[in-house]
């Protein structure tokens, strides 16, 4: 059966502000997908973004969503998680957004393995404020504020995933769409802080600065270059200059944060002195 992808979303609030050739259309598309095959109820829902073009993306769809400050979408996520456990909590974010003004938020996330999964849009730029460097601009690349080539080395969101302790992290590219699928039903349904890393063309900021073509050239570009993390691990660094490396990083079982923080509730609670009648003396846990 075809899914009914208007189900989803608020027709109100179209038509949506992403350019021609954006690929923040077809991960939105992915992660409805993904919900409709799990079978997941709407109100069970919770997408939090920060700001950006791709954090625009709660605005669309019609689950419980919030459209938080830039950088801050992990910070709400957290509280919102820990208020309300049962809620599946989707966080959405720009590589900006989670790795620059956000990228504390990003590291303590992974540290803490918190219970909330993440789709980073990774379009290598500031998309939304007209093309400025991020974090994950290539080195030589241009951009408004590097208009003679960047002169920093990116961050790799996977690598920075794992490193800081994430359950789940994987990495894929909007032209692989069978695998970003895979990859984001994995995330969704692992314990513990999971990321999805999307490599996904920004034409107007970032490709149109860079030469880099349309949307269509562009997702080109990720088909004719993308390679396996198996297949890389035999490529020599000048082989593997300007490939996409995608597959899954991490994938591990390792106690979440609410599971931790529970146990030492219960040691607390054991712990504090009972006076009158069996009451606790001290605010109540
Ligand atoms: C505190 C704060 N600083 C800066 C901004 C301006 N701002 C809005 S979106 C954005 C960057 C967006 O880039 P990214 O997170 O990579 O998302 P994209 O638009 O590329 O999807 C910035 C700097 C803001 N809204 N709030
Ligand atoms: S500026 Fe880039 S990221 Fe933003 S909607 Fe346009 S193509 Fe997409």
């Amino acid at each position: 059966m075809i899914m009914d992808y208007l189900y989803y979303l608020r027709k109100d609030k179209m038509p949506h502000i992403w350019c021609d050739g954006c690929g923040n259309g077809i991960i939105l598309k992915s992660i409805l997908r993904v919900i409709d095959k799990l079978g997941w109820k709407k109100d069970d829902i919770a997408l939090v973004s920060g700001i950006g073009c791709s954090s625009r993306t709660p605005g669309y769809v019609d689950f419980n969503t919030l459209h938080t400050t830039h950088g801050r979408a992990l910070a709400f996520a957290t509280g919102l998680k820990i208020a309300k456990p049962n809620l599946h909590v989707i966080v959405v974010s720009g590589d900006g957004d989670s790795t620059a003004i956000g990228g504390n938020h990003f590291i303590h996330a992974c540290r803490r393995n918190i219970d909330i999964s993440m789709v980073i849009f990774n379009n290598y730029i500031y998309g939304m404020t007209g093309g400025q460097v991020s974090p994950t601009t290539p080195t030589g690349k241009k951009a408004t504020t590097a208009p003679y080539g960047n002169p920093d080395a990116p961050f790799d969101i996977s690598l920075l995933a794992q490193g800081a302790g994430a359950a789940f992290v994987a990495r894929t590219t909007v032209q692989q769409y069978a695998r970003m699928d895979k990859f984001i039903e994995m995330a969704f349904t692992h314990k513990g802080f999971s990321v999805v890393e999307v490599l996904t063309p920004c034409p107007t900021s970032y490709g149109r600065k860079n030469k880099e073509g349309n949307g269509v050239t562009m997702l080109e570009y990720q088909k004719q270059n993308a390679v396996t993390i198996e297949r890389a691990a035999k490529l020599s660094p000048e082989e593997l200059q300007g490939k996409l490396v995608t597959g899954i990083f991490v994938d591990r079982d390792q106690p979440t944060y609410l599971e931790r923080y529970d146990n030492v509730r219960n040691k607390a609670k054991k712990a504090i002195p009972k006076v009158r009648d069996g009451e606790n003396y001290a605010i109540q846990i």
